[in-house]
């Protein structure tokens, strides 16, 4: 099952071979998402030759392949993780059954949905990210950009596999539309808020693929614990996937923190603006806008959406196999902070309707301790600044918070008082464009953009001068 067909046109382990029905209908979507990915993904460096990495299996350890491709060539194929012998359903009301190798007609409509949202946020982000490369800081930096493309590509082509295989004309349909809404446009946007903003400098990309991906950590882990295991396989190979992506983001926010302390350190009155750096200041803002974007993806609460999915087995925590003992959770509260005249009191609500909360506990401590790797940075090269990950109430415009005001320390808080504080917790307009009169390529090989401090390391082994990126074609 490891073995990866690639004698195919869609390379696959799904032996796509023996479904002709299947394999026309995805040979017919494959020519679409070419055109897709030439208009609204990568612009620059569309046909150069990239250091990239190709699963070649999908078993733990040695999956992937390195070398140059041109991206349109870049072979994205339909990867799940091996069956599980005798796998049964990790969580809910079905808990401990065979899980389901087809879709039951009961959960069909809601199933697709989760699908659905989930595959339109791969797509959007490399809209979000097309224009990048044009100010790349390096081409390692341009390099781990493209990576990060192709594989949000293939979870594409990972979720409409789905979709083609298990919902027949809706499901085809579904696909078809997965193209046509675009990241940020006014008409046909992206489903979840956060793939509508923009992504046009690195200091965002970093904290999109710090924050927002990691979003997709811990949906992809709840739905690696799906009763519906061609979701729970295709998901648990998405996330092998995934760690890169998280490293772009953690060490490239890393790289620009450590810059601006140096910088600080070398700037006459001490601001590394005064050198052309980022100050650490700004990085915060950036942070505090990015985290709290990216929690709201977490949905309500409280939310009976999250109840049913927990109930059907759709959905199930993080590690719910394996770090929970008690699979129903019924008859079990959680304590849910809401606003109420004016002062936050504690609500006992029922466990199953505070699934969303729990996941964005689980996704926050996980911050938590990215947060703590930054400051060990900070330390080490010598700054007091510390960066501090604001409150899950601050900056919400999802969920019972939205329509309040609280501090990064998580404090309730007036209309006013937020007016007069915000731009010192937010990025202002002037922060933006500092931030974006700072982004020229730099496309010497080894060299780096002045605002960033060079990888400890480069990719698979190759010095950090490596041509990542061949700019003569
Ligand atoms: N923006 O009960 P509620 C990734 C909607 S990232 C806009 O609170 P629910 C990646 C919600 O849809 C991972 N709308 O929420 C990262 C609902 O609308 P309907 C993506 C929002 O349903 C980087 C209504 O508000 N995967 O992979 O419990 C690069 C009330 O909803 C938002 C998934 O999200 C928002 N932020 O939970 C590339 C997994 N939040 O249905 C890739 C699949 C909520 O009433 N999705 N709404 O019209 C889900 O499981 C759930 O849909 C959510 C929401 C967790 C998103
Ligand atoms: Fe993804
Ligand atoms: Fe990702």
């Amino acid at each position: 099952m490891a073995h990866i067909d690639y004698d195919e046109r869609i390379p696959n382990n799904v032996d796509l071979a023996h479904d002709r029905r299947l394999k026309k209908a995805l040979e017919k979507w494959q020519p679409a998402y070419l055109d897709w990915w030439k208009g609204v993904g990568p612009q620059v460096f569309k046909g150069n030759d990239i250091y990239l990495r190709t699963a070649i299996s999908t078993e733990a350890g040695g999956w992937a392949n390195f070398g140059y491709v041109k991206m349109p060539d870049y072979r994205w194929g339909i990867f799940l993780a091996d069956r599980e012998e005798d796998r049964t359903i990790p969580a809910g009301d079905h808990a401990g059954q065979p899980v389901w190798q087809e879709v039951p007609g009961e959960y069909r409509n809601v199933l697709k949905r989760i699908i659905v949202v989930q595959a339109d946020t791969e797509p959007a982000s490399v809209e979000q990210q097309r224009w990048l490369a044009a100010t790349a800081p390096s081409l390692y930096d341009a390099r781990n950009l493209f990576q990060v493309n192709v594989e949000e590509g293939r979870h594409l082509w990972a979720m409409v596999y789905l979709l083609h295989a298990y919902f027949g004309r809706d499901g085809r349909a579904e696909a078809d539309e997965l193209l046509a809404r675009r990241a940020g446009d006014d008409d046909k946007p992206r489903i979840l808020d956060a793939f509508n903003q923009p992504c046009q400098d690195w200091l965002t990309f970093h904290c999109f693929t710090c924050f927002t991906d990691r979003d997709g950590k811990y949906q992809l882990g709840a739905l690696a614990e799906s009763a519906f295991d061609p979701l729970s396989r295709t998901c648990r190979f998405m996330l092998t996937e995934e760690a890169h992506h998280l490293f772009v983001g953690e060490s490239g926010l890393e790289r620009i923190m450590r810059r601006a302390a140096q910088l600080e350190r070398e700037a006459p009155n001490g601001d590394p603006r005064e050198l052309g750096g980022i100050d650490l200041q700004t990085i915060q803002k950036y942070v505090n806008y990015w985290f709290t974007y990216s929690i709201d993806l977490f949905g309500s609460e409280v939310s009976t959406n999250a109840a049913d999915y927990f109930a059907s087995g759709l959905k199930g925590r993080w590690r719910e196999a394996k770090d929970h003992d008690e699979h129903s959770a019924l008859h079990q509260q959680k304590t849910i902070e809401y606003v109420e005249d004016g002062r936050v009191v504690g609500r006992e609500v029922p466990l199953r309707n505070a699934m969303n909360e729990i996941l964005r506990e689980d996704y926050a401590s996980d911050c938590d301790r990215v947060v703590k790797r930054w400051n060990k940075a900070l330390e080490e090269e010598g700054s007091d600044f510390r960066m501090v990950l604001p409150s899950t109430k601050f900056h919400r415009r999802q969920g019972i918070y939205a329509d309040h005001h609280f501090n990064p320390a998580g404090e309730l808080i007036s209309a006013d008082e937020w007016e007069s504080k915000r731009d010192s917790w937010l990025p202002t307009e002037s922060d933006r464009q500092y931030v974006h009169s700072l982004m020229k390529p730099v496309y010497e090989p080894g060299k780096f953009a002045n605002y960033i401090a060079a990888p400890r390391r480069g990719i698979h082994g190759q010095p950090v001068e490596f041509e990542y990126v061949r700019t003569d074609g």
